[in-house]
């Protein structure tokens, strides 16, 4: 059994967040990764408090296990949302894409437990003096808005940078990923692809056929030149987004206009065409669509025999 101090810190079972997907990390899918023993995360996204509020209580209904909430801070609804979170006294919240030192003044003396999401060392660093409990180093293999640095180069940086426990994240679809995240020193995984396929994600069936049918060389970046690159797969949408981006006679604010709505697009309403699929790069290595007990069982299981046994090679 795979036990660490993320699971004590946290109270769960199994040191494995599901990651805050934009559109898809709703209530029922946080429920059923905290019911099976993990740490379910739902997204604050780009809503105002209110819906975040109503998802809390949702969650609540589900489960009595810990759960988490994900803060997009690039939200324009940011401040509102880290105050609903002290209000409904939400047991851990994970932050992306920015700094969230602003807002951990407020949680950490609520005894609210903060788990930044780092894209590289001196960001951990910060997290860790503004009182995080564990910080998430995300690598570029990972779906959605990404740094620079991959999972291999990063994690083991940030494990040595910080006195804290380290998640690795960004590439890690099997246990083959969670053997290989603890052997760099991370003491738990975010995974967040793998569950796009979860029985009990709520996201348009096109959007995990689109997961599962994906092969290694599928995913692109966009969003470079405004600043916030995003992994997506490839489709009509990403293509037309990247040629605009090499075109210096289109604005910034066109482009954004162009991605306005699209992941609601892919999520929602599974539009193929004009929707912005993210994914991570390991999202060939989703074969089938399980439960989210079945994901975490299975690749904890697989990461178990792979650490017990070590490099079998070597005699
Ligand atoms: O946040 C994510 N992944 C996301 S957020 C998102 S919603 C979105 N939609 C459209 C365009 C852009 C975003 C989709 N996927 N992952 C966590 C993450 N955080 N990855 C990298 C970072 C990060 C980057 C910079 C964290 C801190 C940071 O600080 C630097 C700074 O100066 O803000």
């Amino acid at each position: 059994m795979i036990h660490t101090d993320i699971c004590d810190r946290i109270g769960i079972e199994y040191p494995i967040f599901q990651g805050g997907m934009a559109w898809v990390s709703e209530h029922i899918l946080a429920a059923a990764v905290s019911n099976a023993g993990g740490l379910g995360i739902i997204s604050a996204m780009n809503a105002p408090g209110e819906y975040l509020r109503q998802e809390i209580r949702a969650c609540r209904e589900l489960t009595d296990k810990p759960f988490g909430v994900n803060v997009m801070l690039m939200s324009p609804h940011a401040p509102e949302v880290a105050r609903v979170i002290l209000e409904e006294k939400v047991p851990v919240v994970t932050t992306g894409a920015g700094l969230p030192g602003v807002y951990m003044k407020e949680w950490v003396p609520a005894g609210i437990k903060v788990v930044p999401v780092v894209p590289s060392t001196a960001i951990a660093k910060r997290v860790q003096r503004e009182g995080a409990v564990a910080v998430i180093a995300e690598g570029c293999e990972s779906g959605g808005h990404i740094g620079e640095l991959t999972t291999m180069a990063l994690v083991p940086q940030v494990v040595d940078a910080v006195d804290i426990p380290v998640l690795a994240a960004g590439g890690i679809g099997d246990g083959r990923g969670v053997a290989a995240a603890f052997m760099l020193g991370a003491r738990g995984v975010q995974v967040g692809t793998r569950f796009l396929v979860a029985h009990e994600c709520q996201v348009h069936q096109n959007y995990k056929d689109k997961i599962l049918k994906a092969r290694d060389i599928d995913t692109m970046v966009t969003g470079k030149r405004l600043g916030h690159p995003v992994r997506c797969l490839k489709n009509p949408f990403a293509n037309e987004f990247a040629k605009m981006e090499y075109n210096s006679n289109i604005t910034n604010e066109e482009i954004e206009k162009f991605g306005a709505g699209s992941l609601r697009l892919a999520a929602v309403e599974g539009d193929v065409n004009r929707g912005s699929f993210m994914s991570g790069q390991i999202a060939a290595l989703v074969k089938k669509e399980q439960s989210a007990r079945e994901i975490i069982e299975e690749m904890f299981a697989e990461a178990e025999k792979l650490l017990a046994g070590g490099a079998q090679w070597v005699k």
